[in-house]
């Protein structure tokens, strides 16, 4: 299709946004084509979907709804992940977040590059879970430079990427043709090379400081290790996949099933086993194995304050204090237990959750509210939603869970060796690397909760207002 492009060119800026669903196109489709365990499962997610939404009767769009909502990548060293936030920037995706994965032993932080915007997440959520590698783990130094050494010599990007991604900064845009060549550009970062740049007793070295050492150092690319499209119904995912004997996560990450579904819920299948081909002394190829790439699936429910935060924190420390789900599923249904007891902790209404201010939300003037012929000269958003003048919904959950990252990267890549030092998160060093501060999440939740109370008591001529949020 490419030769054709130019019959489409036009001079004008296409939206950062629709850049983004370009690139989601171009990945989605050399990951489906490559991994094809991916691809059946998800056929199997698209089933789930369609024989959920069979028993509601308004029409859904399947194809939009299954899309996916998020990726990851790992990188080695600091320029790339520079360089990434740059990438991602004509995407209209921005760093959100600082992840510091050390507490479950892993060598790395990361931030998620994503949309920010109430439109922009509207028209297309997709995230990228990014993490760097921390070289200042390591004890054994020498490794460390031979890492570094490795690292030196690749360049994810292109000349020509690099060129457009400042043709983007000059133009504030691309137009049609250069944001075609963009996407298929920065696709080539994200490819899978099979090709090792080490030999295999290196890759074993690597491998035995920690699995995702080896998985960034010994390819040469930014590789997706995996795409996570949408679900309605993730527990009824879950029980087919383990139907169709699908080598999958124990149990579902993150809170049980719940009448109002909070922050996000995830499963996969474990990596699949890949052939690759290691260096040789004579410069030949010898065949070998790696795992990296795997299929996920998630539920997204309502953004928590960090009130709500700190209680679900809570309420997930009790329970790893119980029991600790085993990768084998043998204790899956006592977890699953034990779980749903733990949560009962948290309620599970609307609008409690609200009020107890565990959960964003929008206001808006409902009818009775627009009908107002009074005016009050100040309210409270309480009261005005007790009494009718003012409904209210709730704010998606847009990131990541710190845990479940953690639980990825574990169940994905094996157990963790003990060669690794153990100091705690490097949020300034991270920000170093990336070139600019990572945003606070909450900060974003926050607003979009306080601008609607503004619009609210702007649509309602409230000129003032004596308390500002129930969240706060
Ligand atoms: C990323 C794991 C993080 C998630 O869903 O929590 C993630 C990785 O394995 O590189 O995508
Ligand atoms: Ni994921």
């Amino acid at each position: 299709m490419r030769f054709f492009k130019k019959n489409f060119v036009t001079s004008s800026i296409v939206s950062a946004d629709a850049i983004r669903t370009m690139f989601l196109h171009e990945l989605r489709i050399s990951f489906h084509k490559d991994v094809e365990h991916y691809s059946n499962f998800f056929d199997l997610v698209d089933q789930t979907n369609r024989m959920l939404s069979q028993t509601k009767d308004q029409a859904v769009d399947f194809d939009r709804l299954i899309l996916e909502r998020h990726g990851a990548i790992r990188l080695g060293k600091p320029e790339e992940l520079n360089g990434m936030r740059k990438l991602f920037k004509v995407m209209g995706m921005y760093p959100v977040k600082y992840y510091n994965l050390t507490s479950a032993k892993i060598p790395a932080h990361a931030t998620a590059f994503r949309p920010i915007t109430e439109n922009s997440l509207q028209e297309n959520p997709f995230r990228i879970f990014t993490s760097l590698l921390r070289l200042d783990l390591i004890q054994d130094q020498e490794m460390v430079k031979f890492i570094k050494d490795i690292l030196a010599k690749r360049t994810l990007f292109s000349d020509e990427l690099m060129t457009l991604i400042e043709i983007n900064e000059a133009q504030s845009g691309l137009t049609q043709s250069q944001a075609e060549d963009f996407a298929g550009e920065a696709m080539k970062c994200f490819r899978w090379k099979s090709d090792a740049v080490v030999s295999y007793e290196e890759y074993k070295k690597l491998y035995q400081i920690h699995p995702l050492i080896a998985d960034v150092v010994s390819f040469k690319n930014a590789h997706i290790n995996h795409l996570t499209p949408n679900t309605l119904a993730i527990d009824d995912v879950q029980a087919l996949m383990q139907e169709k004997k699908m080598d999958r996560k124990a149990v579902v990450e993150g809170a049980p099933k719940r009448k109002v579904p909070i922050l996000l819920r995830q499963t996969s299948f474990k990596a699949i086993e890949e052939t690759v081909t290691f260096l040789s002394s004579n410069n030949e190829r010898i065949p070998g194995t790696h795992r990296a790439r795997f299929g996920e699936v998630e539920q997204r429910g309502i953004a928590l304050t960090p009130k709500g935060m700190e209680l679900y924190n809570a309420i997930n420390e009790s329970v790893r204090k119980k029991i600790i789900p085993n990768q084998d599923g043998s204790n899956a249904n006592a977890y699953n237990e034990v779980l749903k007891n733990e949560f009962a902790k948290f309620p599970d209404d609307l609008n409690t959750l609200r009020e107890d201010g565990l959960i964003y939300v929008k206001y808006f003037p409902t009818q009775k509210g627009k009908a107002l012929t009074i005016i009050f000269e100040s309210a409270n958003i309480n009261w005005l939603v007790e009494n009718g003048y003012v409904g209210f919904t709730p704010i998606i959950y847009e990131d990541f869970l710190p845990i479940s990252a953690a639980g990825i990267f574990g169940s994905n890549l094996n157990e963790a060796k003990n060669q690794l030092l153990n100091v705690g998160s490097d949020k300034d060093g991270f920000e170093r690397s990336l070139g600019s501060n990572v945003i606070d999440p909450f900060e974003l939740y926050e607003k979009a909760e306080s601008e609607s109370i503004e619009a609210v008591f702007k649509e309602l001529k409230i000129p003032l207002y004596d308390t500002i949020s129930p969240s706060m």
